[in-house]
């Protein structure tokens, strides 16, 4: 399959939720990959288009609204255009992006799902399903919640656990419950048609099992295959909701399509908005259609929407589906809800300028085989020893020296060394390199190979040292800046996908337009006597106070998260009120204060106690200064038995509670009350 040859490439990227601005773990899971992938075929000349759009329906959407009191509409007109100015900020090269909210998107669904089911590929069920009678509701997907089969995760929604990854269906869950009310749901008749995804076995096992076990990632492929070996069911496409694409037949009122069913459509709605030549991007079997998705979207972009475009009959399928694992960050679970996330748009507002930094680092550490983490040193430690150390230090050297012997216009290559010559092999050399891997999705391997294009700039430098030659050879110096400014001019071909903005950069520099992707290895990009414009910084250093105000935002999420999350002890065992009576506290004012000596938690205290003053020894050294305390009116147990406490007796206990950070605190009175006053 992979040898045959394509006219043109359909590149898909997963429709965004539009429950919430997108992070870091979107960019590196599907678009930064995406987006280089449509760069290079671009400057290759091909004819290719990137697909993206908001997902606009679903229980997400309609569950943030209900939660904050506005419509699903205002909920997705909202972040619809949040999540768009993000990718544009970052340079993702949408051709489209669109949304399924849309007319057009609804006509498109609507149309698939009636063509379907006049060809009678649906079966038609009545089935009973769980359902919400305070809210009078059936519930769908994460309208319930209950423990994952699989992996016992206990937050799993009806229709996938977040944990492990797996598909479920509701009455899969173990303990369900409302994700409304709370409520255990009770079971109640509907009836909904479903896509019998077990006759679509033999052709699925043919056209994955046999047909990509080599070209598809392993991660793919695995899931795809666990899953037919598994053995398929029936799959219903329609639910019980009032927000989506209404399910357009009688009999099916206040029921729309599930999310799954019209969402993979709207690349195909979005590429109908784009374009009215759109069938040949879908329809076309010299189309290379490739869907890029994270991880948790693989059976829904290999199995299921290939079947049914199986169905529907008039599709191509998808040559590769280049799923990513996850990424982390700081060593936790990316997570919208505990906000554990870098969000772009905050991003930007911290590092005005810098998306490259992030695409780049983004690139370098892709959670291409495995779950990766992003950590705030490692994003320094890139921008500074490679992107600044590296790439960056090469570009300015070349063209600081070039302003320096020659005002900035390329000299002349003279006779060359064995040395220049393997240096220019080894230029002509790199294209290929770098194509392959971008061919096989292998992005990380590609922006490695695309370093090593700058290494060797390095390496040349200092190797041969033009700022030591140029005291006894100029003509030799010439040679020497010729060669290192064609290496400048094939990064700015080689390393633009990843680096769009800094290559744009980089090209105003030396005053190039931008090249296709043919030009590169070319060794003679830079005419001699060509002249090129101002040198500036193409990287900067990033210090450790704007990586620490980073770390610490993320120290302050954690804190209320744990506050948030934070269960109180369970009730101690009932007493009686008698035995309450027995205990007298009273609300007293410590007079004195004074750290037992050789110890670290402990202070004397003298306490007014209203009907005498007594000593107690209390273990709040570590919290207190002693001259903090004095005056400060606190609860007091005062008729429990004396002790000796490093040969000090203590006449009773003070009252403390812990707060937020484990600190203890006095139980005192919000307002001054009666030395003495008895707590009742
Ligand atoms: N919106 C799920 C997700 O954001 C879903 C993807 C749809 S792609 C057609 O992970
Ligand atoms: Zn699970």
């Amino acid at each position: 399959m992979s040898t045959k040859d394509f006219k043109r490439y359909t590149v898909t990227t997963a429709l965004p939720y539009a429950n919430g601005p997108v992070h870091i773990g979107h960019l590196a899971g599907v678009y930064v990959p995406a987006d280089i992938y449509v760069r290079y075929l671009r400057a290759k000349g091909e004819d290719v288009i990137l697909i993206g759009g908001s997902d606009e329906h679903g229980v997400p959407i309609t569950i943030k609204a209900r939660n904050e009191g506005i419509t699903p509409q205002d909920v997705v007109d909202k972040y619809h255009g949040i999540i768009k100015k993000s990718f544009k900020d970052f340079g993702i090269s949408f051709d489209v992006y669109s949304r399924t909210s849309n007319e057009m998107h609804h006509k498109t669904a609507s149309d698939f799902f009636k063509k379907l089911y006049d060809k009678g590929d649906f079966i038609e069920k009545t089935s009973e399903q769980y359902y919400d009678q305070e809210n009078k509701m059936f519930l769908a997907d994460r309208y319930i919640t209950g423990a994952c089969p699989h992996c016992g995760y206990e937050k799993a929604y009806g229709d996938q656990c977040e944990s492990c990854g797996t598909s479920l269906s509701a009455t899969d869950l173990i303990k369900p419950k409302s994700a409304l009310s709370g409520n255990v749901p009770v079971m109640k008749e509907t009836k909904h048609w479903y896509l019998p995804l077990d006759q679509y076995e033999p052709w699925l096992k043919e056209w994955i099992i046999d047909g990509h076990k080599k070209d598809w990632r392993p991660n793919v492929y695995g899931q795809c295959k666990s899953w037919i070996d598994s053995g398929l069911h029936p799959r219903a496409v329609t639910r019980d909701l009032d927000w989506g694409v209404k399910v357009p037949i009688k009999g099916a009122d206040n029921k729309v399509l599930y999310v799954w069913f019209d969402a993979p459509i709207g690349y195909i709605s979005a590429t109908k908005e784009l374009t009215p030549d759109w069938e040949k991007y879908w329809k076309s079997e010299d189309s290379k259609l490739i869907h890029f998705i994270g991880k948790d979207n693989i059976v829904f972009h290999c199995i299921i929407f290939p079947a049914m475009l199986k169905a529907e009959g008039s599709y191509i399928m998808p040559e590769n589906v280049p799923a990513n694992e996850f990424l982390n960050l700081e060593g936790d679970k990316i997570s919208t809800s505990r906000n554990w996330a870098v969000w772009l748009h905050e991003y930007l507002e911290d590092f005005p300028e810098k998306q490259d930094v992030l695409r780049y680092v983004l690139t370098a550490n892709a959670p291409e085989t495995k779950d990766n983490d992003f950590t705030w040193k490692d994003f320094q430690t890139r921008n500074n020893s490679e992107l600044v150390a590296i790439l960056g230090n090469f570009v300015n050297r070349a063209l600081v020296l070039s302003k320096k012997y020659y005002d900035g216009v390329v000299p002349e290559r003279g006779v060359t060394t064995d040395f220049d010559n393997e240096v220019l092999e080894a230029i002509k050399a790199f294209p290929e390199k770098v194509s392959k891997q971008l061919d096989n999705y292998h992005f990380r391997e590609a922006l490695r190979e695309t370093m090593n294009l700058a290494r060797l700039g390095n390496k040349y430098l200092a190797d041969t040292e033009p700022w030591k030659v140029v005291k006894t050879d100029e003509q030799r110096v010439q040679t020497i800046m010729n060669i290192a400014l064609q290496i400048v001019a094939n990064l700015t071909i080689i390393a633009n996908p990843f680096l769009p903005f800094s290559m744009e950069k980089l090209r105003k520099m030396i005053n190039l337009d931008e090249m296709t992707w043919d030009k590169s290895g070319d060794t003679e990009l830079l005419k001699a006597s060509h002249q090129m414009n101002k040198p500036a910084l193409l990287f900067e250093q990033i210090d450790d106070k704007a990586i620490e105000a980073q770390v610490q935002r993320l120290l302050d999420t954690k804190k209320a998260n744990e506050a948030a999350e934070h269960k109180a002890a369970p009730q101690k065992e009932s007493i009686s009120f008698d035995d309450f009576t027995k205990l007298d506290i009273r609300v007293g004012t410590i007079l004195e204060a004074e750290k037992v000596a050789k110890t670290k938690k402990l202070l004397k205290l003298t306490v007014d106690t209203g009907i005498d003053t007594r000593t107690v020894v209390s273990g709040i050294a570590e919290f207190f200064k002693p001259e903090e305390i004095i005056g400060k009116q606190v609860s007091i147990l005062l008729n429990l038995a004396p002790r000796k406490l490093r040969g000090i007796e203590s006449q009773g206990m003070i009252l403390m509670a812990e707060d937020a950070d484990g600190k203890l605190v006095f139980v005192s009175p919000t307002d001054v009350v009666k030395q003495g006053s008895e707590v009742k």
